[in-house]
């Protein structure tokens, strides 16, 4: 099998708002009508979309920034302008984003369809007709366009194996793997060996394919967290069919079922759902000296056992001498196709999870003082950035309305409270200015 993309880094940068106008009507007759500068159109957003046609995310190796269109900027005549398109980019069902910057995941996306904005586009500035008021009412003041978001994520594909590998840890899940597809998953005599699913393909020779992964092992309390557990239920959760692995090589002949029911325990405290899903059991290492009578005094139990909703076929293995692996895989080919398709089945069923970027903003200051080596007083902070990008600096107007923002913020009072004197020079960005008490 060639390499299996799962994992990729983007960058999504979202369009800025366009600026909003400063501009009067103009009448016969009339000197200076009314304000009439319009509002700046919405920058275009970057939104993942998913796409059941995708099945890895191999796209993004070649292309990994993406960009999205800004607004229009607004118009005379009190015309609006254009807001821009969004840029939708096709991603495969199962997708998960994590926000590279806060760690979180941002969504899962399942559903054909679902979508998820990873990059907001900044809305349009305010043009002039919108500052208006009965106290001004031609005001020379327009925002400039927000500006987009940009955030940096990673996608990560959820494996869509159709056969999942489960079982207690050492039962010889990603031996099997190893033996029926072209994946080198490690094995070891200890156990928890395998810490994430390995994905393999099973080719058979009358040309049936299907995708298969060894799972980490599971032990009683997967369901509460415990082990590698809950993380690794929910790829089981996207199989369709689960091969069940018991090792019958134990001392004790009484493990074998114990370690059966409580796998199916664990299965079913997870997702009653999972119960139902159809399941093989694979007595597996029957190279074993103990193996056949352990196997016997298994079944035995089993007739007795109502936990699954029909008896499971048994179909007994040994990795070392391949003794019943053939029979095992035409079998689970032939579940396979008795089993409804993945996609339109539990897809529809699952429902895509939105947490949404968090603000990056958020917890910060909405502003800091710092001061150059000039002594010249340098405000930053994410919130008063913003505040002045918005700003148009061509009007005075404009200019006096950031002002009063900034006193409202308590950047006068803050700066007092550090020593500013009137005629100092403060910096925002690359712009200039002397404060005046
Ligand atoms: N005798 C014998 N040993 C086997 C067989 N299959 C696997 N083993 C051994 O069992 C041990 C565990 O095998 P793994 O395939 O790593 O088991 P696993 O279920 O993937 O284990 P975890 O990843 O830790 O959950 C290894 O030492 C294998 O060599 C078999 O058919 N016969
Ligand atoms: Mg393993």
């Amino acid at each position: 099998m060639s390499t299996f993309v799962d994992q990729v880094k983007i960058e999504a940068h979202a369009g800025k708002g366009g600026n909003g106008m400063v501009a009067f009507r103009r009448e016969k007759y009339v000197p200076n009508g009314g304000p009439a500068g319009g509002d700046g159109g919405r920058g275009g957003s970057i939104i993942l979309k998913v796409d059941e046609g995708l099945r890895t995310l191999m796209d993004f190796r070649y292309h990994r920034i993406f960009k999205a269109k800004n607004g229009g900027n607004g118009m005379s005549k009190q015309m609006t302008g254009a807001d821009a398109q969004d840029t939708v980019v096709p991603v495969p069902q199962g997708t998960t984003v994590r926000d590279l910057d806060t760690g979180e995941i941002i969504g899962d996306l399942v559903k054909n369809g679902d979508e998820l904005v990873i990059a907001k586009g900044g809305r349009g500035g305010r043009g002039n007709m919108r500052f208006a008021s009965a106290k001004n009412p031609a005001p020379e003041i327009a925002e400039n366009g927000e500006p987009g978001e940009d955030h940096y994520l990673e996608l990560e594909l959820k494996m869509l194996a159709d056969v999942g590998l489960i079982g207690y840890p050492s039962v010889g899940k990603s031996t099997l793997l190893s033996v029926v597809t072209g994946a080198k998953p490690k094995v070891a005599a200890y156990e928890f060996t395998t810490l994430v699913p390995n994905l393999g393909m099973v080719m058979l020779p009358d040309g049936r394919d299907f995708a298969m992964a060894d799972m980490p092992g599971l032990i009683e309390g997967a369901s509460k967290g415990v082990g590698l557990g809950l993380q690794f239920l929910r790829h089981i959760e996207r199989t369709r069919v689960l091969l069940h692995l018991i090792d019958m090589s134990s001392a004790d002949p009484d493990q074998a079922f114990e370690r059966y029911q409580s796998i199916n325990h664990e299965l079913a405290s997870y997702d009653p759902e999972l119960l139902k899903r159809p399941q093989i059991i694979v007595p597996t290492k029957m190279d074993m000296p103990n193996a056949h009578e352990n196997l016997a005094r298994f079944k035995k139990a089993l007739l007795n056992d109502e936990t699954l909703p029909t008896t499971p076929e048994i179909m007994p293995i040994s990795a070392i001498t391949h003794a019943g692996i053939d029979d095992l895989m035409k079998e689970t080919a032939a579940v396979l196709d008795k089993t409804p398709a993945f996609d339109s089945e539990s897809h529809d069923k699952q429902e895509s999870v939105h947490y949404g970027i968090k603000q990056q903003d958020a917890d910060e200051p909405e502003f800091t003082i710092s001061r150059d080596d000039d002594g010249t007083w340098v405000l930053s902070g994410a919130k008063l950035e913003k505040l002045f990008a918005m700003t148009n600096m061509d009007h005075e107007e404009s200019q006096l309305r950031f002002a009063r923002q900034l006193r409202h913020m308590g950047v006068d009072e803050a700066l007092r409270a550090k020593g500013i004197q009137d005629g100092d020079q403060v910096r925002i960005d690359d712009f200039v200015f002397e404060f005046i008490q």
